[in-house]
């Protein structure tokens, strides 16, 4: 078990918390998977698109000799088997499971980008990190905790209730 990747969960239709303990009791059957750390559950107001109810996020640590795209393939199962299907972009998920870092790669295929694309905007994201990770370095160099700060000046701050 090689590569440190974190993953993040988030939820808004159905049974929210249910629909993300679920995604992680799979997450735990992957085979080349160990869940090392996982954050307090956070209820989230709807970012990108905000005419949508709020969301649960989490994110968990693992440890993993996967590939990346075949962790993403295995995600995608879990999305399917948790009854997700087509939704636009940023739109309404039953689950949702996004690699955000996976150790030190980068990845700029077209289905996987990695660290993703909007991980230091989100404060859904960088909270619950900073939670199980409060000395991690992002991949840009930066220290979440100053990632952190910066973002929250920009926002309310209020927006994120940790459960
Ligand atoms: N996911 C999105 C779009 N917007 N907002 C919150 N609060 N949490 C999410 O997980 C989320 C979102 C697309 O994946
Ligand atoms: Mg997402
Ligand atoms: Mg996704």
């Amino acid at each position: 078990m090689d590569k440190k990747v974190y993953i993040g969960l988030g939820s808004n239709m159905g049974n929210k918390s249910e629909n993300i303990a679920k995604a992680i009791d799979f997450v735990a059957c992957i085979e080349g998977v160990n869940i090392k750390k996982v954050s307090s559950l956070y209820l989230t107001a709807p970012w990108g698109r905000t005419d949508q109810d709020d969301f649960i996020n989490q994110v968990i640590e693992i440890e993993t000799d996967l590939s990346a795209l075949n962790l993403l393939y295995c995600l995608q199962d879990i999305e399917i088997k948790l009854g997700r299907h087509r939704d636009g972009k940023w739109g309404p998920r039953i689950i949702d499971l996004d690699i955000l870092i996976y150790g030190e790669e980068t990845s700029l295929l077209e289905e996987l980008q990695v660290p993703h694309p909007y991980l230091l905007e989100r404060l859904f994201v960088l909270i619950p990190l900073a939670e199980i990770n409060s000395e991690m370095e992002l991949p840009d160099g930066s220290k979440i905790r100053e990632v952190l700060s910066r973002e929250r000046a920009l926002t309310e701050g209020n927006d994120i209730i940790k459960l």
